[in-house]
């Protein structure tokens, strides 16, 4: 029974096959671009059919659906997802002024080229490239953290920090330094210095600003490029691949236990059949849902294409993560600290502190008991 899900918008257009949509030409479809089975049988839901219907969704939503979903980012304020929980009120908790995604992701994965795809889809900047990438021309990494405000709006309530590449060689400093921007915060242009950098760490602390605020991040987004997650799946060369779920995995990353937001780049340089299953195997290879957990996005602005006009459904997608990413941001606010609660750290640390000195005292006068005894005999 062919299936006909979603479908009206092809069938309004008069039939039309957008270049877009590059998973129709799957084995799945038939020559009008519907599913040859029934997708809305449960049964048949594998989750090859499952990335497809997800697909298909975006496609039929792409068009009507992103001004309104802009709007929705456009108007958004920190803590507007926000849902009571434990009888507390909006008051009661902790929300900060503009709610932070943090990228992070393996070196060129295309965390900059991302940055750069928000501002034109969600900013409307066009093709100005706002964070420096690695081009044909030059190896930039980027050495710093960035903030941009990618809405291009002065009340804009959420900001997105491009962060430097993780190395998969040295997957333990990059890892030690993401869950230290976890754990005490993010500043713009703060230089991410790594063991091994020689003089450029020095060049950078110049740079570094400390007026600039420093953002406690709410919601992390893992850039990985498709095309390479192919190549390691195909010749069986899984470095890069343990790399990358040793971030996705990394406790720090997980706030409130929930998994970061995965960012699928590269896509375009893959035929149909080996973009599908790179992100089934990658999917499955994290343990993350195939529809949900990841959004395929290609990030092309440099070859001076505007995903918005000739890809709406990844300028839809690319807007659908940053909403999810928001809503998972307002999940994470805890309540504010109350004056019982300073009392109680206070006390805390005092106690901690006094059993310190006790624990030097200990030391001290063992060490010095047994240079009397020495002496005696
Ligand atoms: N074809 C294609 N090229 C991409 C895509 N995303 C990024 N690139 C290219 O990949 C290269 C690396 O991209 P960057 O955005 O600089 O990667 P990055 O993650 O910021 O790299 P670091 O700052 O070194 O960590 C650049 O040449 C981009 O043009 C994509 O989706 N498709
Ligand atoms: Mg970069």
């Amino acid at each position: 029974m062919k299936n006909h899900l979603f479908s009206s918008d092809e069938e309004q257009n008069g039939g039309r096959r957008s270049a877009y949509s590059w998973w129709r030409t799957a084995d799945e479809f038939d020559e009008n671009g519907h599913f040859k089975i029934d997708v809305s049988e449960f049964s048949n839901l594998t989750p090859r059919y499952k990335i497809l219907r997800e697909m298909e969704r975006l496609a039929f939503i792409a068009t009507d659906g992103l001004d309104d979903l802009r709007h929705k980012l456009l108007s958004y304020r920190a803590g507007d997802f926000w849902l009571p929980i434990g009888g507390l009120k909006k008051e009661d908790m902790d929300i900060p002024p503009v709610v932070t995604i943090l990228l992070a992701g393996l070196t060129a994965s295309g965390k900059s080229s991302f940055t750069n795809l928000m501002y034109s889809v969600l900013g409307r900047s066009g093709l100005i490239p706002f964070a420096q990438t690695s081009g044909e021309s030059s190896n930039y990494t980027t050495m710093f953290l960035e903030e941009h405000n990618v809405l291009r709006s002065p009340r804009s309530g959420l900001c997105v920090y491009d962060t430097r590449g993780l190395d998969k060689d040295e997957m333990e400093e990059g890892l030690d330094e993401v869950s230290t921007w976890m754990s005490v915060g993010v500043r713009h242009n703060q230089p991410c210095h790594r063991p091994g950098d020689g003089d450029k760490s020095q060049l950078s602390d110049e740079l570094t600003n400390s007026r600039y605020l420093r953002r406690k991040v709410n919601c992390v987004m893992v850039v990985a490029d498709l095309s390479q997650i192919h190549r390691s799946f195909k010749c069986g060369d899984l470095n890069s691949m343990e790399a990358l779920r040793d971030l996705f995995h990394l406790s720090a990353v997980k706030n409130s236990n929930e998994n970061p937001i995965l960012i699928l780049t590269h896509g375009d340089k893959l035929n149909a059949e080996e973009r599908i299953n790179g992100r089934l195997r990658i999917c499955e290879y994290l343990g993350i849902p195939e529809t949900s957990g990841a959004y395929d996005i290609p990030c092309m602005t440099e070859q001076g294409i505007m995903a918005e006009e000739s890809d709406p459904v990844t300028a839809f997608s690319l807007t659908e993560a940053v909403y999810r990413a928001l809503l998972q941001s307002d999940r994470t606010h805890l309540p504010k600290k109350k004056f019982k609660d300073w009392l109680i750290f206070f006390c805390k640390w005092i106690m901690w502190c006094i059993a310190c000195l006790f624990v030097i005292l200990a030391n001290f006068f063992s060490k010095f008991g047994h240079h009397n005894k020495k002496l005696k005999m």
